[in-house]
């Protein structure tokens, strides 16, 4: 006898995004057991005998993998809205980091804010992730720059995990920026980055991956490497945050660490392509930084279409350069801005999203044996959700087979 199963969709028009042109089943139904997806097919497949704990009648409306955000800072205080009225009177995103302002003015609030009141600002974006259909969030450190503080970033990104409904990845990102006590000593910081919190944020399980910020007003390649370097010897994977502002070649860097993604990428040239893709690297795109900072220089989308290197899509959800927490909103400027179909960006923030952090297996696609995080949506067709301008048509959320009130 089959056993029962916990949790029946019926009438769901499904798109795995198994394949890339994210065509729709035609009605259909979805079995999860133990959290998983553990039966579907046409909904004239179904056993009507089959015992079930309890049903949701779809009335034909759209399902989709749950959605993946696999870039974010949104473990951070405060704002900097102040910032941006600079930026509009001229002033650039690199002046103003230069000038003192910028990632360390976040620093510093981060910093002087105790883990409760960090965890509450953060939760609150998160929910607002999980209200436009987030199931997994990748969360990145990088605003607490001392071993201290980078670990309490990371505890409080694994404590929000815990207190909701939604799969968090933790990146360590202590190679964000200088901190001000390293001033004129970058290469003592990044030192201290290597032998010291990468180690201890590995140890402690605390970090999933580790990424730095490989630009002029970043770190160099050298630099990029040490922290790497010191990845590999506690055993994480690496991404990178490479040629956004400037060729700094560290999508090659990336690659030949077997990087899972390299971000941003609005300038990276076709070696750096190549390299991503002899590497199975994804290259995560990020519009809303693009739009925020007005950039001009759009990422060679041609180019990882050519060499067939996987395209994700993120929020980048940060204080500087993209305050959104509206991934369906990137969907539709990944299409506007960078020219993605609507089906790349929908691949973006499911199948392509989970490669990028290393959850290939287990999320991104509606298929036997997946954990069952799961949309339904207020729409007929899948390029709706990328066309309609800061919508938000989610209409259920499932994370591991269990729905929760919006
Ligand atoms: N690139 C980004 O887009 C964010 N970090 C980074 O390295 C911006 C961070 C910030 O401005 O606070
Ligand atoms: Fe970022």
């Amino acid at each position: 006898m089959s056993p029962t199963i916990d949790l029946l969709l019926r009438n769901v028009r499904i798109v795995t995004c198994a394949d890339d042109a994210c065509t729709v089943t035609p009605p259909a139904f979805v079995a999860i057991f133990g959290g998983l997806i553990a039966g579907l097919g046409p909904m004239t497949h179904l056993d009507p005998d089959a015992p079930v704990l309890r049903e949701i009648d779809a009335e034909g409306a759209l399902l989709t993998p749950g959605l993946i955000d696999c870039h974010t800072h949104l473990v951070h205080a405060g704002h900097r809205a102040r910032e941006f009225e600079l930026r509009l009177q001229g002033a650039s995103y690199e002046e103003i980091a230069r000038a003192g302002g910028g990632i360390v003015s976040t620093v510093k609030q981060t910093r002087e804010a105790v883990p409760a009141d960090l965890h509450a600002q953060s939760a609150r974006r998160l929910q607002a992730l999980m209200a436009h259909g987030v199931t997994t969030v990748e969360i990145k450190s990088g605003y607490g720059l001392s071993l201290k503080d980078e670990l309490k970033c990371l505890r409080v990104a694994r404590e929000l995990g815990l207190r909701h409904p939604v799969t968090v990845r933790t990146t360590l990102l202590a190679a964000h920026a200088l901190p001000p006590e390293y001033a004129g000593r970058a290469d003592d910081y990044i030192a201290h980055v290597a032998e010291h919190i990468v180690p201890e944020a590995a140890r402690l399980g605390l970090a999933d991956a580790v990424d730095a910020f490989c630009e002029t007003i970043g770190f160099d390649l050298a630099q990029t490497r040490q922290v790497f370097e010191a990845a590999k010897r506690a055993g994480l994977p690496v991404k990178l945050h490479a040629e956004q502002l400037s060729n700094m070649h560290g999508a090659e860097l990336a690659a030949g660490f077997g990087a899972l993604s390299a971000d941003h990428l609005e300038h990276v040239d076709e070696a750096g392509v190549m390299a991503m893709a002899r590497a199975g690297t994804v290259a995560v795109l990020l519009p809303g930084a693009f739009y925020f900072l007005r950039d001009t220089h759009v990422p060679p989308i041609d180019l990882f279409r050519r060499h067939g290197v996987p395209m994700a899509v993120a929020t980048d959800c940060n204080p500087g350069s993209s305050p959104t927490t509206h991934l369906p909103l990137m969907m539709n400027m990944a299409c506007t801005l960078f020219r993605m179909t609507p089906a790349e960006a929908l691949l973006g923030v499911t199948r392509h999203a989970a490669r990028a952090l290393g959850l290939a297996d287990t999320h991104g696609t509606v298929e036997l044996g997946k954990v069952a995080d799961l949309c339904l949506w207020n729409v007929d067709h899948p390029a709706e959700l990328a066309y309609a301008i800061g919508a938000s048509p989610l209409r259920q959320r499932l994370h591991g087979g269990r729905d929760h009130a919006l």
